[in-house]
C-alpha cells in the first residue's frame, strides 16, 4: 500500500519552498518586537500558503497467513531528508517493523534520499510538511489523517540553524525562522496528532523530540556560537548565564535584538521544555512516552549549511580529535532509532544521552532547560502564537 502511496505521491505532490521564501522576507528594522521577539505580527502570510497535497496512502493491519500479528510501526519523522532523519528512517527501516513517514519540505530531494540509503519502498511514505508554514502543519495533519494509518510514534527532529544570518527571517506566520521552524511549527504539530497518538493501540507510543547539547548540565558543554549584536559587535562566546535570560527575552523585553546562535539555541531549549511540559500533562492519563536526546555532535550534517565554509571545514576534525565527542549520522540514527523502538527506553520526561561506549543513560538538562515555570509559560504563549487558544 506504501509502494503504491510513493508511486501516487509525485504526481499530487506540488514542490514548494516556504522557509526560503520566507527566509527572504527580511526586515531590518525587525530587531524589537512586541509580545514574543520572535514574532513580526503585521505578516500577511497568504502569498506563501501551502496547497493542499493529497496523499491518501491506505492502511491494513499486518496478518500472517489470516493470523493477526504485531502489526508494523507507523513513525512520522519530521526533517527525514537528510542528516540525523534520514539515518532514523534508514535505522529503522532495515528492521522491517517500521512504516516512516518522511515529513520533509522537499519531496524530491527526499525521495532521492531514501534511495540513495537503500530504503524499500514499501517502508516509507513521502508526505509534504513545512514546519515554518502553521498552514502547511495543519494540511499535513489532515493527509496524515486521511491516510487512515494509526500514529504510534512521532520525531520532531526538523530544524534550522542560521548561523551566519545578519538579519532575521521569518516563517509564512511571520516568526522569526528558528523559533518558528524548530519550536512552533513542532508544536502545533505534536499538538495536532496527540490524539490520534492517544488512539493508538501499539504496545509503546511515543512522542520524541530531538534536543541539543545546548540544554545540557555540563559547565564544559557551555560554549556556543559566536553571536553578534545587530550593530555587529562581537560578543564572543556566549554563556550560560546570558541564556538563562532566554525567557524574558523572548517574552518580555521589547529592546531583544537578532542573535543568529542564541534563536537556534532558545528554540533547542523550547523543545527540552515542550517534552516536559507534554509529560507532565498527558504522560499519566495517556500512556505515551515523552522523550528528548542530544544524539551527539554530528558534526557533517546539513545543520552547519549555512556556516562558514572554514567552520565546516574544521569542525567535524575539532569534534573527531579535540572535543571527542563527533558521531557519525549512521551511529546518531540508531540511537534515535532506540529511542524510538527499544522496549528498555520507555521513560517519560527525560532527556537522553550516550556515553563513549554508545550505551544509552538519562542526562541531566540544565537548570534553564528543565525550569517547569518556564516551561508551562512556553506552553501557554506558544498555544496563544500557533492559535490554539
Ligand atoms: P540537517 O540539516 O541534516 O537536517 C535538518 C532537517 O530539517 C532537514 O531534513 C531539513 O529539510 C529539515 N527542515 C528544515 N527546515 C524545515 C522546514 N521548514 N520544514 C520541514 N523540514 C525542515 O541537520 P541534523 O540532522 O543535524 O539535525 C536534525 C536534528 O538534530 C535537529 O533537531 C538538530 O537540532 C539536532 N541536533 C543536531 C546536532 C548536530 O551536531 N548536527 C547536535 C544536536 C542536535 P531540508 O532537507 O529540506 O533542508
Ligand atoms: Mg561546540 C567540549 C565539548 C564540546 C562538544 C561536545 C560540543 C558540541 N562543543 C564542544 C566544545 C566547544 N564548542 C568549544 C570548546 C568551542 C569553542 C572553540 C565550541 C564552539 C562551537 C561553535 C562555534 N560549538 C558549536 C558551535 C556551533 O556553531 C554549534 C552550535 O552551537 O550550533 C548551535 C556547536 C556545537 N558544539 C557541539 C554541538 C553538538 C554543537 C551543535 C549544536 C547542537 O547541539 O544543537
Amino acid at each position: 500500500m506504501a509502494l503504491q502511496a510513493a508511486t501516487l505521491l509525485p504526481s499530487a505532490f506540488s514542490i514548494h519552498k516556504e522557509g526560503k521564501l520566507s527566509a527572504s522576507l527580511k526586515d531590518s528594522g525587525l530587531f524589537g518586537v512586541s509580545l514574543s521577539d520572535y514574532v513580526k505580527a503585521d505578516f500577511t502570510s497568504s502569498a506563501l500558503q501551502t496547497k493542499a497535497v493529497a496523499t491518501t496512502p491506505a492502511f491494513t493491519p499486518a496478518t500472517v497467513q489470516g493470523k493477526k500479528t504485531l502489526r508494523q510501526g507507523t513513525v512520522i519523522i519530521t526533517g527525514a531528508s537528510s542528516g540525523l532523519g534520514l539515518a532514523t528512517a534508514k535505522a529503522l527501516a532495515e528492521t522491517g517493523k517500521w512504516h516512516i513517514i518522511m515529513a520533509c519540505r522537499d519531496f524530491l530531494k527526499t525521495e532521492k534520499a531514501a534511495k540513495s540509503v537503500g530504503m524499500a519502498k514499501e517502508n516509507y511514505t513521502i508526505m509534504h510538511l513545512d514546519l515554518a508554514s502553521l498552514e502547511s502543519v495543519r494540511q499535513f495533519v489532515d493527509n496524515f489523517k486521511r491516510s487512515g494509518r494509526p500514529l504510534d510514534v512521532l520525531v520532531c527532529n526538523a530544524a534550522v540553524y542560521q548561523p551566519t544570518a545578519k538579519e532575521p527571517s521569518f516563517t509564512a506566520d511571520g516568526f522569526e525562522l528558528s523559533v518558528g521552524t524548530n519550536h512552533l511549527g513542532h508544536f502545533l504539530l505534536s499538538r495536532l496528532l496527540l490524539d490520534d497518538m492517544k488512539e493508538s493501540d501499539f504496545p509503546s507510543k511515543r512522542l520524541i523530540i530531538v534536543g541539543s547539547i545546548t540544554g545540557m548540565k555540563n559547565k564544559k558543554y557551555e560554549y556556543v556560537g559566536r553571536e553578534r549584536t545587530a550593530k555587529g559587535q562581537s560578543r564572543g562566546l556566549a554563556r550560560a548565564p546570558r541564556r538563562a535570560e532566554w525567557a524574558k527575552q523572548l517574552f518580555h523585553d521589547r529592546r531583544w535584538r537578532f542573535r543568529r546562535a542564541k534563536a537556534y539555541k532558545d528554540s533547542k531549549v523550547c523543545n527540552m521544555l515542550t517534552m516536559q511540559e507534554f509529560h507532565r500533562r498527558y504522560h499519566e492519563e495517556t500512556g505515551i512516552t515523552f522523550a528528548s536526546l542530544y544524539p551527539g555532535c554530528i558534526a557533517t550534517t546539513g545543520l552547519f549549511r549555512e556556516h562558514i565554509p572554514l567552520f565546516r571545514l574544521l569542525f567535524p576534525p575539532f569534534q573527531k580529535f579535540i572535543t571527542k565527542g563527533f558521531v557519525s549520522e549512521e551511529e546518531a540514527g540508531k540511537r534515535l532509532a532506540q529511542v524510538v523502538s527499544d522496549p528498555s527506553l520507555t521513560k517519560s520526561g527525560v532527556y537522553w544521552s550516550w556515553n563513549k561506549d554508545s550505551a544509552s543513560f538519562v542526562n541531566q538538562l540544565s537548570e534553564e532547560a528543565s525550569d517547569a515555570e518556564k516551561a508551562r509559560k512556553v506552553w501557554e504563549i506558544s498555544e496563544k502564537l500557533v492559535g490554539l487558544r
